[in-house]
């Protein structure tokens, strides 16, 4: 690098890194220099995949200096930079954004027409990177927008699948999993940086030695390792000149192969260890909630923690760094307990390769982490078996026994007597095996510990961590998610965001409690005539794409009810089949005459983990419903039902500004916060929901006449439980509940077999965990609450612009605010 006093300007060649002229002759410039100089072909031979390369590599042109600069700033500056640890990062496609970041959205367009080629169509060349299963993983893309928007110095790690989250195709109704190639045809948005590699040690064993001072001192013979390759992805901030970055690591062996074994001619054998060392960054597990306990997502996490915790100590911070001073240059954020082997990590750094003692590496450790946590379901709270964990990390291992000594020692100090809590809280489960409880590691190792929405915050601190928030409650925190209204409103909604532009301005972008200037034109009709055609126009939008992309034909005027999330018993889409079937059963057995139905059109997006049998039978159901009730004349334009195969983020920007009806159902309790129903509401669409996440604070803010509230409290679910939930009863008792579950039952839905339907059936009246059938009656009622409503046009299209009017609260710029005031301690660049 070329004089570094210097200041960062003039570090920038001029010429190739200032970027091309914000005209639409210097963008086609740019891109014909692309095309043919970077692709290596002429416009009349090029196909939509170099035009589509070519026009990402042109955008990306224009991001480049300020990318150089916000790097240079990050690294020279003396500023907390946020470090993000997570295993997923659900981007979403990225030409749009940077089109959006920069604002070149109509200088492109109209550059791309005079070269004969439609944007769109390229647009849609783009696979989005699926680097994650769904809500946590989407949230961490939202949280590095709004960190470059808010100009917060953060670099994002992670891990570069080579496949993300499975495509999800329907072969007679049941899933089938498709693996995801999204780098097939090339990615115009990494940057690798093979040279910088970093060498992540594994397996092997520990010994002792004593150094010169005569301190005994431990160090670590590991068994094998790997290569991280770090890839660099822009992060734009909008229209503000920062782009942070995002590092994901890439595996790769040491060797790349035995060339004894290769000349002796066994080939097969020669590669083994390098299929061995690459599997690891190869592919995304799809378990959204439970985790599989599995070796090789033990060598993910440590692989992505040791090459970002490397990167960060060796490559960002000055080469003199005092590392007593680390807490005041960064803080890592762990995205729930995936990263938290970064805490042994840093202790084995500190107290085994610097030679700290381990107190004063302990009292820096524990300011450098904050821990996030995204569940309420104990099975989903990560554990490590033992033997795995010593096999694998075996120093990481003895660091956690220490840890977790010392911290109960502490404990008993201050329950003197109290075993029993030491017990409880001790970082070592003894059954059903031994393990270490990763939350509770992140709980001890953290400065603070958030939950993701008000009420699982305190449900964190009173029934998950107990005897950690009683033991340190100054440590315990709630930041209620958010979501980029970037991508979700402006790019999503272009109709509405050009509405509310035209009314309030367009400061909301980056203000989003500006929305609260829209409240007044809920009364004015002509305003309701424009929101309500904006919604319309989307919907008209999204029928002709699923028209295109999945043959549905759906009715243009019908009330669009949606249910988008992953697929699991706790988020209960078998309730609203439930309410599908009822309202279907109505109709066919003459109880309800069909013009006295409320025109309504279902959609159901969700990917089932692939070894989670019960939900992949609930898409089986679903399905079945869908092909059943579309199928049926006597409920033809009133009744349909679509299940666009392949939720993903792409999608949910087609789907969500389309709705009328946001669904929000789990049982209270089960769900975190939710971030859907966020997006839902700001692009105007009433909510049906339970007291759950934030559902709690969406009803709040956009006040109980624009929000459906069904079901039971979580205080009532607990009673129900304690008293002892039986399914049957329900079912006895309430004469639809049966008639909707018999007509199930009978086959009706599965060509007359039976067996089709019976474990979903049998689950729901026997076992029914998360209480489908106690809150059946109770959600039918909102239902017709919302016929009700939707009945007169003129009050529901009022209440959908008070919801987006009132939504503004669910920026993740605010969630980002909320980070900085209570956990970061540190505030944007001035
Ligand atoms: O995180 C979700 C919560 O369910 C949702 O309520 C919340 O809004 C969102 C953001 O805070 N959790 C989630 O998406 N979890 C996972 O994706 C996930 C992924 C992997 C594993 C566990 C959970 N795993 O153990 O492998």
């Amino acid at each position: 690098r070329v004089g570094p006093t210097l200041p960062v300007s003039s570090e920038l060649a001029a010429g190739p890194v200032e970027p091309p002229a914000s005209t639409v002759e210097g963008f086609i410039e740019a891109f014909l220099r692309e095309l043919n100089y970077g692709q290596g072909v002429l416009l009349s031979r090029s196909t939509i995949n170099d035009q589509y390369l070519a026009l990402a590599r042109t955008v990306r042109e224009y991001l480049m200096a300020g990318w150089l600069e916000t790097g240079a700033l990050r690294r020279e500056g003396d500023r907390k930079i946020v470090g993000y640890l997570s295993a997923e990062y659900l981007l979403g496609r990225q030409l749009g954004n940077a089109l959006l970041a920069t604002n070149l959205q109509d200088i492109a367009e109209e550059a791309m027409r005079r070269c004969g080629i439609d944007i769109a169509a390229l647009r849609a060349q783009e696979i989005e990177p699926g680097l994650g299963n769904g809500g946590l993983g989407r949230l961490a893309a939202c949280f590095v927008d709004s960190l470059a928007t808010m100009d917060v110095p953060c670099i994002g790690y992670g891990i570069r699948y080579e496949y993300g989250i499975f495509r999800q195709t329907f072969e007679n109704g049941r899933q089938v999993e498709v693996p995801d190639s999204w780098l097939a045809l090339g990615s115009p948005w990494e940057f690798p940086h093979p040279e910088r590699q970093v060498r992540v040690d594994f397996g092997g064993h520990t010994e002792k030695w004593t150094d010169d001072q005569g301190r005994e001192r431990t160090r670590w013979v590991p068994g094998w390792n790997v290569l991280g390759i770090p890839y660099h992805h822009m992060v734009p901030g909008f229209r503000n000149g920062t782009v942070n970055t995002l590092r994901l690591w890439s595996a790769k062996a040491t060797q790349a192969f035995d060339l004894q074994i290769f000349n002796s001619g066994d080939y097969a054998t020669a590669v083994r260890a390098q299929t061995f060392a690459e599997n690891i960054s190869k592919v995304l597990y799809p378990e959204d909630s439970t985790p599989q306990g599995k070796e090789l997502r033990l060598q993910q996490q440590y692989f992505f923690v040791a090459c970002s915790l490397h990167d960060f100590i060796a490559n960002t911070l000055p080469k003199d760094f005092d590392l007593r001073q680390l807490p005041e240059r960064i803080i890592f954020q762990l995205n729930d307990t995936h990263p938290v082997i970064a805490i042994p990590e840093l202790m084995r750094i500190l107290v085994d390769i610097k030679g700290f003692d381990w107190d004063e590496a302990w009292d820096i450790t524990r300011r450098c982490f904050a821990y996030t946590c995204h569940t309420l379901l104990p099975e989903a709270l990560e554990v490590w078996s033992v033997e795995l964990l010593g096999r694998l990390l075996p120093r990481h291992l003895e660091i956690i026994y220490q840890i977790n000594e010392l911290f109960l020692e502490e404990v008993r100090q201050a329950f003197p007597g109290d075993e029993m809590r030491a017990r409880r809280m001790s970082i070592i489960a003894e059954h059903p095996e031994r393990s270490v409880r990763m939350a509770y590691l992140a709980t001890i190792g953290s400065a603070k510990v958030n939950g993701v929405a008000e009420l699982q915050s305190q449900l964190l601190r009173d029934k998950v961590l107990p005897d950690f928030s009683e033991y340190e409650p100054a440590k315990f925190t709630n930041v209620t998610n958010g979501v980029t209204p970037r991508r979700f409103i402006y790019l999503a909604n272009r109709r509405l965001s050009n509405l509310i532009t035209d009314t309030i301005g367009s400061e909301w972008v980056t203000d989003l409690d500006r929305l609260r200037e829209l409240e007044p034109y809920a009364d004015d009709a002509g305003f309701r005539a424009e929101f309500a055609a904006v919604k319309q126009a989307n919907k008209e939008r999204l029928f002709r794409l699923l028209s295109v992309r999945d043959g549905l034909e759906l009715p243009q005027h019908a009330m669009l009810d949606v249910l988008v999330k992953r697929l699991h018993e706790y988020k209960r889409q078998t309730l609203k089949l439930l309410h599908i079937v009822s309202l279907y059963e109505d109709v066919i057995s003459g109880t309800v005459a069909i013009d006295q139905v409320v025109p309504r059109t279902f959609i159901f997006g969700a990917k089932a983990a692939p070894g989670y049998h019960l939900a992949k039978e609930i898409i089986f159901l679903i399905n079945s419903v869908a092909a059943t009730i579309n199928a049926d004349e006597r409920v033809k334009g009133v009744l349909s039902v679509a299940f666009p195969a392949n939720y993903n983020v792409t999608l949910a920007e087609k789907i969500i500004p389309a709705a009328d009806l946001s669904e929000q159902i789990s049982l209270a309790g089960k769900e975190a916060s939710g971030t859907g129903n966020m997006k839902f509401a700001l692009n105007g669409a009433l909510t049906i929901g339970t007291d759950d996440g934030a559902n709690v604070e969406i009803r709040q803010l956009v006040g109980d006449d624009n929000f459906f509230l069904f079901g039971m409290t979580e205080p009532e679910v607990e009673a129900l439980h304690a008293r002892g939930y039986n399914p049957a009863e329900y079912y006895e008792s309430n004469d639809k509940l049966q008639r909707t579950i018999n007509l199930i039952a009978s086959g009706h839905f599965t060509d007359g077999d039976r067996a089709l339907s019976a474990q979903v059936v049998d689950n729901l009246v026997t076992q029914d965990p998360f209480m489908v059938l106690a809150d059946f009656q109770s959600y039918l009622d909102a239902q017709a609450r919302v016929d009700a409503a939707y009945r007169d046009p003129e009050r529901w299209t009022r209440s959908a612009i008070l919801n987006v009017a009132r939504s503004g609260f669910f920026s993740s710029d605010r969630s980002m605010r909320d980070y900085l005031d209570r956990i970061w301690l540190s505030s944007p660049v001035e």
